[in-house]
This record gives structure tokens, sequence and C-alpha cells, in this order.
């Protein structure tokens, strides 16, 4: 059966044109003027935009001695609401366990994905067997991105030598390291003596963990990823420095992303320092919130194209689940809620300011992500042949977002009282609607898993790496002898 969005704008992250859009077997079959089908949806005044991609998700995800509280089912669900159509979730094997195995637990809960999916695998660990599984993950699992954790100390924290040999891994392997770049030891101490000096509230997590420690772990993963022959993704790149040092690797020839946040974005420091202690514990994520410098910062690069990504870091929990962190902010699960927002505070707080424009919005949210990991033009694209993942914007339809109405399964918004203006008036997933206005119409099981190739970039030599591959052995004409 096929479907034709008729009477809309497509906007692509480098076009934006008048034509209906057809689709049918899941898949864009026809693009242009007056098209026909056995159903009809009526984009009159809206953009036909290809759907997000949301490529930074935690789902039902163990962290911090519980579980993340949306699965794949309720996050994907929140994510079409908000015109997401594809979400990129993290496989996290405990330090010791195997890859493969991980991968397994992680297959196990996608069964009820409303929307396609994929998986980063994380490097929580360094072995010969990691070194060999990551072969079999990336050629027979379809996955190529790998994501270190800098921080975490003594869970999930990788060190300098950990990252170089898996980094050298991902390169021959084609593949393209992810890292979250805060430097843990530091974080460990500043968190130590907060705690020891009475600073026990959410407010010291901000405290413990300033912009400084992210730039520098940032400077620091662009270095041994440069030296490894590799490319680079930041994940939740949040401050000035950390984007500082994105501009200047890519400024030197290399292929460095950074990856803000929508709560980066649009929400600041000043949550921390409000009275109630709930207030500012849902507010705890890492990295946190800063000020409107650095979000100043983020908006520049996401103009300028330093910075090429959009995500959430969706992670969350229930304010009962925040208040393990009672009396030691260092048990507060860390991690906030955005998949059903993200577009709609964007298109809000991004394109309705002129901040960036319509097709800078697509880049972002979408083009830009399917091509960084591997699955454009599939994803990412309005073009025949392209999956029929597809959100028709109405850029009048209006809401306020509160945690009454919301998809997500906890019991608050950090975005709550915010009025967007943007919103979904159909959201398509493989070519059926979920979504239409406020109506929810997914399918739970819906979601495919999608395979990702590796890169053909990857193994280029970066800058550094050129020089350090190629010593030159000087012929000497005398060897003293040695020692005496
Ligand atoms: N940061 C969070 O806030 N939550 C999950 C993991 C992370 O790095
Ligand atoms: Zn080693
Ligand atoms: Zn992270
Ligand atoms: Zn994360």
């Amino acid at each position: 059966m096929s479907t034709v969005i008729k009477g809309g704008t497509i906007v692509t992250a480098d076009l934006t044109y008048k034509a209906d859009v057809k689709v049918d077997g899941g898949k864009i079959v026809e693009i242009g003027p007056n098209l026909s089908g056995d159903e009809t949806l009526d984009a009159t005044g809206c953009y036909v935009m290809p759907g997000g991609i949301d490529p930074h998700t935690h789902l039902e995800m163990p962290f911090m001695g519980t579980y993340s509280s949306d699965d794949f089912e309720s996050g994907t669900r929140a994510a079409l609401s908000g015109g997401t159509t594809m979400v990129v979730d993290f496989a996290l094997p405990s330090p010791g366990q195997s890859l493969l195995e991980a991968l397994t637990m992680w297959d196990n809960k996608t069964s009820r994905a409303n929307c396609d999916f994929s998986f980063h695998m994380a490097i929580t660990w360094w072995s010969e067997q990691v070194f060999n599984e990551m072969q079999t993950i990336v050629q027979d699992k379809g996955i190529n991105t790998f994501k270190h954790f800098m921080a975490y100390k003594g869970a999930l924290m990788v060190d300098d030598d950990e990252m170089f040999h898996s980094f050298q891994r991902c390169a021959e392997l084609g593949a393209l390291p992810l890292v979250h770049a805060e430097n843990g030891d530091i974080v460990a101490q500043m968190q130590a003596k907060l705690l020891a000096e009475g600073n026990n509230g959410p407010e010291a997590h901000a405290y413990s963990r300033p912009a400084a420690v992210e730039g520098e772990a940032t400077n620091r993963a662009i270095i041994i990823a440069d030296m490894a022959g590799a490319p680079l993704y930041v994940v939740h790149t949040s401050c000035e420095q950390a984007h500082e040092a994105i501009r200047r690797a890519r400024q030197n020839g290399m292929r460095v992303y950074g990856e803000p946040l929508i709560q980066h974005l649009t929400l600041d420091e000043s949550e921390y320092a409000n009275p109630d202690w709930d207030h500012a514990a849902r507010r705890v994520m890492s990295p946190p919130f800063r000020n409107k410098q650095h979000q100043d910062s983020l908006w520049a690069g996401l103009a300028a194209g330093s910075l090429q990504v959009v995500a959430t870091d969706h992670c969350a929990f229930t304010t009962a689940q925040k208040r393990f962190g009672v009396g030691d902010f260092t048990k507060i699960p860390n991690g906030t809620g955005g998949l059903e927002d993200r577009m709609p505070m964007l298109w809000t707080h991004g394109v309705a300011t002129g901040r960036i424009t319509m097709n800078e919005f697509v880049a972002v949210t979408s083009t830009n992500i399917a091509k960084i990991l591997n699955m454009y033009p599939r994803k990412g694209a309005i073009l025949v042949g392209a999956d029929a993942d597809i959100v028709v914007w109405d850029p009048k339809r209006s809401k306020t977002i509160s945690a009454a109405t919301q998809q997500s399964a906890i019991d608050y918004n950090v975005f709550e009282g915010k009025q967007v203006t943007g919103l979904p008036r159909f959201t398509l997933t493989g070519g059926v609607v979920a979504i239409e206005e406020s109506t929810i119409k997914t399918r739970e099981g819906q979601g495919k898993f999608i395979s990702r190739e590796p890169f053909a970039a990857v193994s280029k030599a970066l800058s550094t790496w050129k020089e350090i591959t190629a010593p030159r052995k000087v012929q000497r004409t005398g060897i003293p002898a040695s020692g005496v």
C-alpha cells in the first residue's frame, strides 16, 4: 500500500523545494509534483524532513546501582512523538565482560522498539580478548563505533594506554572511536574533597566537573586519536574549552566531530542553584549544565559547522532513583531525558530565533549523523530508495512541555513549562504513520537493527601520525662501546 505526503515543502540538509513524497514498502519510491497513492497525508503548510536520528541514548542501562527508566519501548515512543525515527544506543560491557556477551544482552532489550535502532559498543577494559572481539563486532555484527569513558573512575573509565590500544584497533578495522571526555582522576579527587568539606548537595556535582576537565580530556583524546591514525567523535561537548580543542583539530586537518546536547544548549548551571533538592538532582548529568558563555559557544559551533550533531544522551531516572544520592551527590544517578523534546526545542531555540537555518536543523538532527555513523543515504535523506523515516513538521503547532503529557516513563521533565513552537504533524517510521499530531499510533516491535559498515575514511593517515609512523633511522659512522 502506498502513501503520498502531499502539499508540503521538502527540507533537506541542502535543499528546500515543494514536492510530494510517495512511500511504499518502507522506502521512498517517488518525489515530484502531483503524486497519487492509496493513502494521502496532508502536509500543507508543513516541512517534510528526514526523521531525526538521536546518536546518543541509554535505554534500560544498568548504571550507578540502578537501571535507566526508559526502555526501548517507551524511549522509542518518546522519540517518534518528537520527530525522531532512529536511536543509537550504547552496548556497555562491564569491565571484564565479553563484548559479544554484552551485545547479546542489549539485543535482548530491543524486541519492543517502535523505531529503528543501532548500537555503539563501549570499550570499558582492554585485553587480547577485547582486541579480537572488536573485529567480530565490526565485521559480523554491523557496529562500527566504539565508545570510551574517560570518566567514571573505578567503573567504566579507561586510561590513555587502553584508549591508545583501542583507537589503533579502530583505525585497523575502519571503526570510529567515541569519547566521553572528562578527566576522571581529577573528578574523583574533586568529589572526595567536596564531600569532605560538607558539600554533599546536587550543586556540588557541577563543582566537581568544571569545564577545564572536559577541555583537557577532549584535547587528550584528540591527540591520542591523531597518534593512532583514527578519527574521533566527542560525545556531549558542553563547553568552550572542548569546542576549542575540536575546532583546532579540524583546522589542522583532523576528522574530529563534536556533539552538543539539546540540554546543554538550552539549560544552564542556574538549575543547580534551585533550592528544591529534587529540582537540582533531576538535572544532574555529566557533563553538568554550564553558563551562558559556553552555551553561546555551542550555538556558534552549530552555525559554523565546527560542531556537527545535536543529541540527547537520553538517560532517564525517576525522582525516587535520583534520591539515592540524598546526603551524597556522587550517588545521584547521572542522566536526563530529552528524546521527545530534542527536535521541538532545537527548532524553537535554534531555527525560530535565527541561530541556525532549517537546512542546518536537518543536518544536525539527522543527515550529518547518518553520514558520520555511515548509514547515509539509507537514513538521513529524502531521496528515492531511502528508508521512509520522515517527519512532517508543522512550524505553527505549539505545546507546553510537561511530564503530564510526555511519553517517557519518568515522573518529571527537565524542560517542564517550556513553550515550543514547531512539532510533528506526522512522524513516519518505515513508511508507517506512528504519530499523527498528539495521537500515538506506534507499533511495538516495528523497529529493526540497522547494520553499519566500516568507514573508508578511517585508515587515512592524519596529520601527526604520518611523521610518527615514518621514522628515519640515522646511518651512523661510529657507535661508542656501551657502558664501562
Ligand atoms: N552521562 C550521564 O549523565 N548519564 C549517562 C552517562 C553519562 O556519561
Ligand atoms: Zn598497553
Ligand atoms: Zn557520557
Ligand atoms: Zn551517554
